[in-house]
């Protein structure tokens, strides 16, 4: 078997990113075709058939494409400035434990296939799993195919530009039909192994996720000629905004809500902003209560606006209700890796937005720090090389 980390190395300089280090990997970008052109060539060193769906998704087959074969695989896109292992670590040691299980002699009793889901992180068009989701039927294919990237390139005209026909993206009955078991490995992203725990564990389950818009309105004008007294500074509503976020979800016990990204317009030193646009994520294991957080910050946010002489709008960009992985399939991983502890994880995940279509399940690797989205993220080879084998001792009982 070639090692994961060995594997991993040869991606080591695609896409890095010079602003705070680690890769910036966004879907169709240079780099992220890049690591596609590395997982076909490394599929077809392995004697597997690669074929490119309508959807973008990759599938390297071992056997020939049918219904229920056993799938695995993960995304090769990043966050900006992310981690070496967030997606290509599954990626990656799908490919080893192909190369345990042909060492074994393993004669499969049902096709294998290999994937690569495209634009898992949403960094560029804003929606996690587009990929995966599109697949499912978890998103409307016109929303899709108008998403734009930060330089009004629409989804579309990317996938157009990259050889695929964005008139037949959407929902894939045949390629789900394909798929009998889904597993996603992924480094773990969090504490739940820590510095100590044994190398792998289960998935168990993923809190629901979304996305918002929060687009704080205010009077544009000049920094020098405008007095404090006169404002409507979109700015300083916005600062309190974040603020209020931070402190709402604080109160919330495994609540968890951020704002990581935050857009003034114009964005003008001596300039008073005349909008600022903020994303806020947040998550928790109760959908209803997401729900109620999001609106309590809402109403918030409205008030600071309000006092600031500000408008505000919130918009729903994306939700992912809370997903329990398949009971039987999570048992039949839990007995393939005896004494493996059990995670519910608060990352999204392809194999997350699967799970209403297909059995799927998850095996995460410890991540000693648990930082992840950030360049510190990290996974010791030894480890890395206990997932390879424990997703081969998993297939291996699946197949
Ligand atoms: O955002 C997430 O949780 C995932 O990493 N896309
Ligand atoms: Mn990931
Ligand atoms: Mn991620
Ligand atoms: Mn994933």
């Amino acid at each position: 078997m070639e090692s994961v980390t060995s594997l991993l190395e040869s991606i080591a300089d695609v896409g890095r990113d010079g602003q705070r280090g680690g890769y910036s990997r966004p879907v169709f970008s240079t780099a992220e075709l890049d690591l596609r052109g590395w997982f076909i060539e490394q599929a077809g060193r392995r004697g597997l058939d690669v074929e490119t769906d309508r959807n973008g998704i990759i599938w390297a087959w071992w056997g020939e494409p049918q219904r229920g074969a056993l799938v695995t695989g993960s995304h090769l896109d990043s966050v900006p400035g992310g981690g070496a292992f967030d997606g290509p670590l599954g990626v990656a040691s799908a490919l080893a434990a192909v190369d345990v299980l042909k060492e074994r002699g393993v004669q499969p009793n049902r096709p294998l296939a290999v994937t690569v889901f495209p634009e898992e992180e949403g960094s560029r068009f804003g929606v996690a799993c587009l990929g995966s989701r599109l697949l499912a039927g978890a998103i409307d294919p016109d929303k899709a195919r108008n998403l734009r990237d930060e330089h009004g390139t629409s989804f579309a005209d990317a996938a157009r530009a990259n050889g695929l026909d964005p008139a037949h993206f959407g929902r894939d009955d045949e390629a789900l039909a394909r798929i009998g078991d889904f597993i996603e490995l992924h480094v773990e992203q969090g504490r739940g192994l820590g510095e100590d725990g044994p190398a792998i564990a289960v998935g168990s389950s993923i809190l629901g996720h979304g996305r918002w818009r929060i687009s704080v309105a205010g009077q544009g004008n000049h920094a020098g000629t405008t007095l404090m007294a006169d404002r409507a500074d979109p700015m300083v509503a916005a600062a309190q905004i974040i603020l209020a976020v931070q402190q709402i979800a604080a109160k919330q016990p495994d609540a968890r809500a951020t704002v990581g990204r935050i857009q003034p317009v114009p964005g003008g030193t001596n300039v008073i902003a005349s909008r600022v646009d903020l994303w806020l994520d947040a998550r928790h294991p109760d959908d209803a209560v997401t729900a109620q957080l999001v609106e309590t910050i809402h109403g918030k946010a409205q008030k600071i606006a309000a006092f600031e002489g500000c408008s505000v709008s919130l918009t729903e960009e994306s939700y992912s209700g809370t997903v329990h992985f398949d009971p039987a399939l999570q048992r039949q991983l839990e007995n393939a890796l005896p004494g493996a502890p059990v995670l519910a994880t608060g990352a999204g995940h392809d194999a997350g937005v699967l799970a209403a279509r297909v059995p799927s399940g998850m095996l995460f690797v410890k991540n000693p720090s648990g930082i992840s989205h950030s360049p510190e993220e990290y996974v010791e080879p030894w480890d890395a090389d206990a997932g390879a084998a424990a997703l081969a001792d998993v297939l291996e009982a699946l197949l």
